[in-house]
Parts: structure tokens; C-alpha cells; sequence
């Protein structure tokens, strides 16, 4: 079989395991989703291909943002115009700015290239709303020529307000708002001005006119049947207890998903907060408040705080392969209906998933007592074991729990594979940022690396497999040891 998303030929999904690890036992459901939250039929459909608001779909989904925002409205002390907007992009890189119709173009090549492309979202590099005519006219362009695009937007809120209607009437159902705070007295300590018709605010005053545009804005999509994403920046010691406050209000208000994500931070970005040395959370603070806020909404926890041009799967970075210079000279390859067979094929690919987990679940026997713990995971999508460890840029940690899995994030990593050149110090940062993890499951890896973390007491799982049916069957194991 062939994974739509990856192009790859897959294992049978569901066949007997290809691991080294031996078959699982526990036994009753398990969860693939960050949090409890039911959903009805008609939400799941309209989230099912978005790779950001449904966790399950960015293993086969990808997105296209075009950045053709310059310009904010407002300051925040994580961000430096210079670099892409942090609120949807990692600092660091100047992203190139396109026109509209070169970011019509764009999609339309790409569209065509990555058929598995399901949304383009303009989150940047500045505030889609504060540069409403490119913005608008970039939906317009591609509503037109590419129907079967999902369009977002993703806004600091300021002049949400002003444009639902115009977001509704481009028939835009996803729209993220950036809300770090409720509480004007903590957002001041984020946002040193707010610029608002024509007039610059400082301090507080700018803040409670932040506020008061967040939250009408937000009633205001859920008044006209949008579905609202909320990002927070989590920033130690200035709103990191106050996310809590910040979940229950978005909540009563409508957002139907909270993304939680933690702060960038460092000197050489310039910003405020990298030059005064405030630091973000780590993975077990991000994830504490997460857990906190996760039994009254549904929690993101897979955003990769992409770029405002990012291109592929979340997690992987395609954009240079997409470079404005060589868009440009390329043909638009649009074709729905290849497009649509390539969707089906990955809808039949989940359905197989779905069938293989559950298959997985129903072999696990309930372990009484049974420990939690956390596997890394390398993955290049598709929600199959198929990474080599030497080309992970990134672990995927899953908690595993009796007969139950539950994705809790990802790490970045420098790939350990390169070229033979400071290999020991990459696998040494691994090792660090998985320590915590029991086991890493991996398509394949050399022998040194794989000696060294079995010295360290992380195992290594080997096979090419669906990653909860892996999880479990080395937790079976794993367990059986422990009560040995
Ligand atoms: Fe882009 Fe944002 Fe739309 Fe997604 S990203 S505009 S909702 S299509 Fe997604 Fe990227 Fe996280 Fe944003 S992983 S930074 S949440
Ligand atoms: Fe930067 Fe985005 Fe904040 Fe504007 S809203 S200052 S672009 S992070």
C-alpha cells in the first residue's frame, strides 16, 4: 500500500509488526486526540483535512502561507518586524514578500506539486488585517481559480471586528486570533503600544483597546458560524498562570481550539524580551498548563509556530524549495480532479489507520497499576513509524498509559546524520531532549547511536508501523519487565 501523503510504499497497516518489540497486551480504548472534548459529526468535517485544527489530519495534510502582510498594528515584545511574526512563525528568517498575484501563483503551482495541500493561511509576516487589500484580494485570486482551497487567517485581533463580514462573504472558516491575556495590567507587560485608526496608544491605555477588539472579535466570529483558533504566547512569570483565565474566557466566548504555544525567545532576534533575557517555558511547564486548560477545551498541541511562508506537513520546511525566484518560473499545475483522487486516497489511508489502531487497542490487555510513560517518535508523516533516527529533525512524544496513547508534542533536534561532522555532540543534544522518554521507535538506526541509548536506559524500536500499535506493543513489553 501507498501512503498518499508521503508517496511512500507503506507496510500493510494493521499487519503483523515488523518491530523488534513483542506484541502488545492491555486492553480497552485508547485516545488519539489531545484531549476529551466531543465533537459533532458536522465540526469533525469541517476540520478534517485542516492540518492545525485537527491533530489527526497534519500526519496527511499540508498548508501553504503566503506572506503578503507586511505591515502590524501592533508591538509585542516577543517580535522584531525585522523577522517573521511570531505569533504564526518562527523568528529568525526574513520571509520574501509577495504581491497577491504572485501569491495566487504560488498556490497554484504548489497546489499541483503537493496535492495534499488542503489550506492556504496568510499569518504574515505583519498582521493579515493590517494590510487588508492584499490580503483580501489574495483570498479573492484564489477562492477563484482554486475552490477547493481551505482559506485562514490568522490576526493579532485588533481589526477583527471591523472585517467579519467581509472574512464571512470570502467563505474564510478559520480564523486564529493571537490572545495572550484578559487582563490589561499583564498585557501591558507584552504590548508597549497598540496603533488604532490612525493614532498610536501606549501602555494600558493601547492594551484595553487590544482587549476590547480581542474579544469582540471573537464573538463576532462565533455570531457568524467561523471556526476561531486561539494562539497564546506563554511567557514565564508574566502570563503563564493567567493562561488558565485566558482558556476560560476564549471558551465561554466560542473558540472552538486553544494553542498554547511557547515562547522564542533569544537575544540575536533582537526583540524586547531576547535582549531583557526573559526565557520561555520548557517542554514540562508548556505541557503542565496545556494539561491544565486540556479537560475543558480541545488543546493544540502539534503547532510547529511555522513561518509566515511555510510550505509541507507542519514540521517539515519546503519553503526554499519554493523560493519567489523559482515560483515564478513555474507553470501552475492545478488540476482538481487529480487533487481529489489524491484527498480519497488519504481519507481510504486513515480509515485503514483507524482500523490498524484499533486492532492494536483491542490486543492490549488493561495493566492494573500500569506506569506512564512517554515515547519519542521519528515520523515524516502519514502517522507511521517511518523516520531513520539520523534524519529526525524532530521527536514526536507520545504519553503511553495502560491501553491508552495520547500525542503531547514534539521536540526539535539537529539531525544526528551529518555527513560524519559533529555527530557526537548532535546525539548527545538528542539524547537530552529525549532523556525522558523510555524508548524511541525509528524505521532504522546505526548501531553506535542505538548502543548509546540502550546504555542510557532509552530503548530503541525498530520497525515501519503504525506509531500507537508500535507504542503499545513496547509498553507491553516494557511493562512485563518492570514486574519481573
Ligand atoms: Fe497557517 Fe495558522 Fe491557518 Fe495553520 S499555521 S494560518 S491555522 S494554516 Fe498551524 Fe503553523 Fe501553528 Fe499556525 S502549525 S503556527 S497554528
Ligand atoms: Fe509581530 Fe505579529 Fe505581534 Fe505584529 S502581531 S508585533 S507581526 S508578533
Amino acid at each position: 500500500m501507498t501512503s498518499p501523503s508521503t508517496g511512500r510504499i507503506t507496510p500493510s497497516v494493521g499487519s503483523p509488526t515488523s518491530t523488534k518489540a513483542k506484541s502488545s497486551g492491555c486492553g480497552t480504548g485508547c485516545s488519539d486526540s489531545s484531549t476529551t472534548v466531543e465533537m459533532d459529526e458536522k465540526l469533525k468535517e469541517r476540520i478534517a483535512n485542516h492540518p492545525c485544527y485537527s491533530e489527526e489530519a497534519h500526519h496527511h495534510f499540508a498548508r501553504l502561507h503566503v506572506a503578503v502582510a507586511p505591515a502590524c498594528n501592533i508591538q509585542c515584545n516577543y517580535c522584531n518586524r525585522k523577522y517573521d511574526c511570531a505569533n504564526e512563525s518562527r523568528p529568525g528568517v526574513v520571509s520574501e514578500l509577495l504581491t497577491p498575484e504572485e501569491a495566487a501563483h504560488k498556490a497554484l503551482v504548489i497546489a499541483g506539486k503537493i496535492p495534499q495541500l488542503t489550506v492556504l493561511g496568510i499569518a504574515g509576516p505583519g498582521d493579515p488585517l493590517a494590510n487588508p487589500e492584499q490580503t483580501f484580494r489574495t483570498f479573492e485570486l484564489i477562492a477563484e481559480k482554486a475552490p477547493d482551497i481551505k482559506l485562514c487567517l490568522s490576526t493579532n485581533g485588533l481589526m477583527l471586528p471591523e472585517y467579519v463580514d467581509r472574512i464571512k462573504q470570502l467563505n474564510i472558516d478559520h480564523v486564529t486570533i493571537t490572545i495572550n491575556m484578559v487582563d490589561p495590567e499583564i498585557g501591558a507587560k507584552i504590548y508597549p503600544w497598540v496603533h488604532y485608526k490612525r493614532k498610536r496608544y501606549r501602555g494600558i491605555e493601547g492594551v484595553k483597546i487590544l482587549h476590547e477588539k480581542q474579544m469582540e472579535g471573537l464573538q463576532a466570529l462565533k455570531e457568524a458560524d467561523i471556526l476561531c483558533k486561539v494562539n497564546s504566547v506563554m511567557i514565564p512569570g508574566i502570563n503563564d498562570e493567567h493562561l488558565t483565565e485566558v482558556n476560560k474566557v476564549i471558551r465561554s466566548k466560542g473558540a472552538f481550539i486553544h494553542n498554547i504555544m511557547p515562547l522564542i525567545s533569544a537575544p540575536e532576534h533582537g526583540t524586547h524580551f531576547g535582549l531583557t533575557g526573559q526565557r520561555g517555558p520548557t517542554p514540562k511547564e508548556l505541557q503542565a498548563v496545556q494539561d491544565n486548560c486540556g479537560g475543558n477545551m480541545k488543546m493544540m498541541r502539534h503547532c510547529r509556530q511555522c513561518r509566515a511562508d511555510a510550505v509541507g506537513l507542519l514540521g517539515e520546511d519546503r519553503s526554499q524549495e519554493f523560493t519567489k525566484a523559482k515560483i515564478m518560473e513555474m507553470a501552475p499545475e492545478y488540476d482538481l480532479q487529480k487533487r481529489q483522487e489524491v484527498h480519497a486516497g488519504i481519507e481510504k489511508f486513515q480509515e485503514e489507520l483507524k482500523l490498524a489502531k484499533q486492532k492494536a487497542l483491542t490486543a492490549v490487555e488493561s495493566v492494573e497499576n500500569s506506569p506512564k510513560i512517554l515515547v519519542a517518535v521519528a515520523t515524516k508523516g502519514s502517522g507511521l513509524v517511518n523516520q531513520h533516527f539520523g534524519h529526525a529533525k524532530e521527536f514526536q512524544i507520545y504519553e503511553v498509559h495502560g491501553n491508552q496513547t495520547r500525542f503531547i508534542g514534539h521536540r526539535k533536534v539537529d539531525h544526528y546524520c551529518q555527513g560524519g561532522y559533529g555527530e557526537k555532540a548532535t546525539l548527545e543534544n538528542i539524547i537530552q531532549t529525549i532523556a525522558d522518554c523510555k524508548a524511541v521507535l525509528v524505521s532504522k538506526i546505526g548501531d553506535s547511536p542505538k548502543e548509546k541509548l540502550h546504555q542510557l536506559g532509552i530503548e530503541v524500536v525498530e520497525g515501519y508501523d503504525v506509531i500507537e500499535k508500535m507504542a503499545l506493543e513496547f509498553y507491553k513489553q516494557y511493562v512485563q519487565e518492570q514486574h519481573k
